[in-house]
């Protein structure tokens, strides 16, 4: 039986007080907290309360042909990918690359994918590892619009762009004097310019401080962290503001006027055990106009070698409010999370090492900028208690908000305005809907179209961080298990349990109609192109030479081609198949090259031939009856 909901937390309350106690040890992940939170906290639920889940998990059931009725945008987590999903099947479509090479597609070998990339000055990768948390989409009037979505690579402190009309990485840039890039929000609106309601910035937490800038010289001096703000468009960075404390997630507000980051680490320690002394951290907001301003008037400086404006945030820069750029709400012990909801007027704040939430409200902290709020933590309008180890909220557009409790292993729904007014005095109101048990230990937790201002509370997804028993085992590393839920109801219904291959946290849905994919390239889009297979050849300068081919199945336009040992090769390749799904491969064996062209695409790799011999390069992705037989040799000659 399900405890009985809160305020009277019953079970959970007792086990809250005892587990706080040593909530040290609770939440070291290494610690498997499997243990404490699922196996102790809540007993396996007997598998997802059955009766009412039968007739509504046929809606995860698609027919052979049916399709998904919304996109999943997935993180790949240290895979360094973005996974594509079909909902409520809960299919994986796609895997996008963008940090790390990728072998089906070829990214990482091409010349177009290494130059998005980034390359060393001898031409190979700068990195090739990656580890990918949040991923959100650009906006128009508050929802997604279908041109772009942006993830963070928290290793390397890189942000890449994946344009949705080709579902491909078109750009990525390394955020300067950053150590731990984690949160990552697009801008929905203009803070100044309401006509432009549409993404222009992304914002990016830096979680680790560093020296700054980091140079070899530890002199003691304290470590900062930054808030960097990139152009949606150009993917310049364009401002950075150095503050107290450290970032974690990021949120924006519909307005355009606020983002904020949540912070564990305010004590700025150096070891966990410093990084939770204080009793309360903080949820700090930014002003964006105010930090633009600041910026067009020259109040800023730059740090080592990076000419990114870079701004003050800090307490003892910001202590008026009619001129601050930054504000600090307290949120109680190292929150994770910080989530707006889609009526534009809070962010919450998770507990992680409190069972609370907390909620502030957007225009209360707009008051403190002008003056109007006396003490920014009367911007505070909740702080409630849910369970253990809060981490992620999402929303129903119902008012409702769902939280993931780590530690309890479960999803909690609970009422925002019945919270505002337990917070408030009435301690009758009962806050808490429903709790659901999941399997096990959950980190994000998104419900469909939940960022956004159109969130239709029909559908929750929870990626929970150890399966444990739930699928055949595979050996030492488990799949993570992704669940969706029907949050359509008051009760929460659990319909699946989806295995996938580590380590995705963060994830968005949304309706299908909101993205447009092209499925055929556009020639006159690659410079490179070869329009006319008559037009192929290998034209020779001296040592380069350029090799132009095109593919149209079941024939590469060259049945073989010569090159001569030392020579350094540029081949060119355009697939002049215009017909959907009609990808060609090629690869060139001994070379280390395999890459892929789908219709109508234009593809380079450069490499010197110095192996003389035969080769057959040939077509590696199916696409032809003689699909064997579509090859071409290529002769270097000694
Ligand atoms: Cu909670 Cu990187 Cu979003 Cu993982 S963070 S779960
Ligand atoms: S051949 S269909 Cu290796 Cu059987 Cu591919
Ligand atoms: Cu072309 Cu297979
Ligand atoms: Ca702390």
């Amino acid at each position: 039986a399900k405890p009985e909901v809160a305020p009277a937390l019953g079970r959970r309350k007792f086990l809250n007080t005892a587990a706080i106690a040593s909530i040290g040890t609770l939440v070291a992940c290494t610690e498997k907290p499997s243990s404490a939170g699922a196996s102790t906290a809540a007993p396996a639920s007997a598998p997802a309360a059955a009766g009412d889940h039968s007739a509504a998990a046929n809606a995860t059931h698609l027919k052979p042909g049916e399709l998904d009725t919304y996109y999943g945008l997935w993180s790949g987590g240290h895979t360094g990918d973005m996974r594509v999903l079909g909902l409520p099947s809960g299919r994986e479509l796609h895997r996008i690359p963008c940090f790390v090479p990728d072998a089906l597609v070829g990214w990482g070998v091409t010349n177009e994918s290494k130059k998005v990339m980034g390359t060393k000055p001898d031409g190979s990768l700068k990195y090739t590892v990656a580890d990918t948390h949040h991923t959100h989409a650009s906006y128009k009037d508050g929802n997604y619009d279908g041109r772009y979505a942006f993830i963070n690579d928290k290793i390397n402190s890189r942000i890449a762009r994946i344009r949705l009309d080709y579902f491909v990485c078109d750009k990525i840039t390394e955020l300067p004097n950053v150590q731990g890039f984690h949160g990552i929000f697009p801008d929905k609106c203009d803070p100044v310019d309401p006509k432009i309601n549409y993404t222009t910035r992304v914002f990016c937490g830096g979680e680790f401080a560093i020296p700054m800038p980091n140079t070899g010289t530890d002199d003691g001096t304290k470590y900062r962290s930054m808030f960097t703000c990139v152009d949606a468009e150009s993917m310049e960075v364009r401002w950075q503001v150095l503050i107290d404390g450290n970032c974690d997630l990021v949120a924006s507000s519909y307005d355009g006027k606020l983002a904020a980051t949540n912070q564990y680490n305010t004590e700025m320690g150096v070891h966990y055990e410093d990084m939770m002394a204080s009793e309360r951290d903080a949820c700090l907001f930014f002003n964006i106009a105010r930090i633009e301003a600041a910026i067009k008037a020259g109040k800023f400086k730059t740090i080592g070698d990076s000419k990114v404006p870079v701004v003050d945030g800090t307490h003892e820069g910001n202590k008026d409010p009619k001129t601050a750029l930054t504000t600090y709400v307290s949120v109680p012990k190292n929150p994770h999370g910080v989530n707006a909801s889609p009526d534009g007027k809070y962010f919450i704040c998770a507990g992680k090492l409190s069972p609370t939430t907390t909620v502030i409200e957007l225009n209360k902290v707009l008051d403190w900028f002008e003056g109007k709020l006396e003490k920014i933590d009367d911007a505070i309008v909740a702080e409630v208690e849910l369970g253990l180890g809060p981490l992620h909220t999402a929303f129903d557009g119902r008012g409702n908000a769902f939280t993931t409790l780590f530690l309890d292993s479960q999803v909690v729904k609970w009422n925002v305005d019945a919270a505002i007014k337990f917070h408030k005095g009435d301690k009758a109101s009962k806050y808490v809907v429903d709790r659901l048990d999941v399997q096990y230990q959950p980190g994000h937790l998104n419900a469909s179209q939940s960022e956004t201002k159109a969130a239709d509370g029909k559908y929750l997804a929870v990626g929970c961080k150890f399966s444990k028993d739930r699928f055949l085992p595979v050996g030492p590393l488990h799949p993570e298990n992704e669940q969706f839920i029907d949050i359509s109801g008051e009760k929460m219904i659990l319909l699946a349990d989806h295995p996938v291959r580590g380590e995705p946290h963060d994830f968005i849905i949304f309706k299908r109609d909101l993205v447009r994919p092209k499925q055929v390239y556009n020639l006159d889009e690659f410079p490179l192109a070869t329009k006319d297979p008559k037009d192929s050849g290998v034209v020779r300068n001296g040592k380069k030479v350029t090799v132009r081919l095109t593919s149209q199945a079941p024939a590469f336009s060259m049945r073989e081609f010569k090159l001569k040992k030392g020579d350094e090769v540029t081949l060119i390749l355009t697939n002049l198949d215009k017909i959907e799904d009609l990808t060609h491969g090629f690869a060139i064996p001994k070379y280390n090259v395999n890459f892929i062209v789908n219709p109508l695409e234009t593809a380079s790799v450069s490499f010197i031939a110095d192996k003389p011999g035969v080769y057959w390069c040939y077509c590696t992705h199916f696409c032809h009856a003689l699909h064997l037989e579509m090859r071409t040799r290529m002769i270097v000659e000694a």
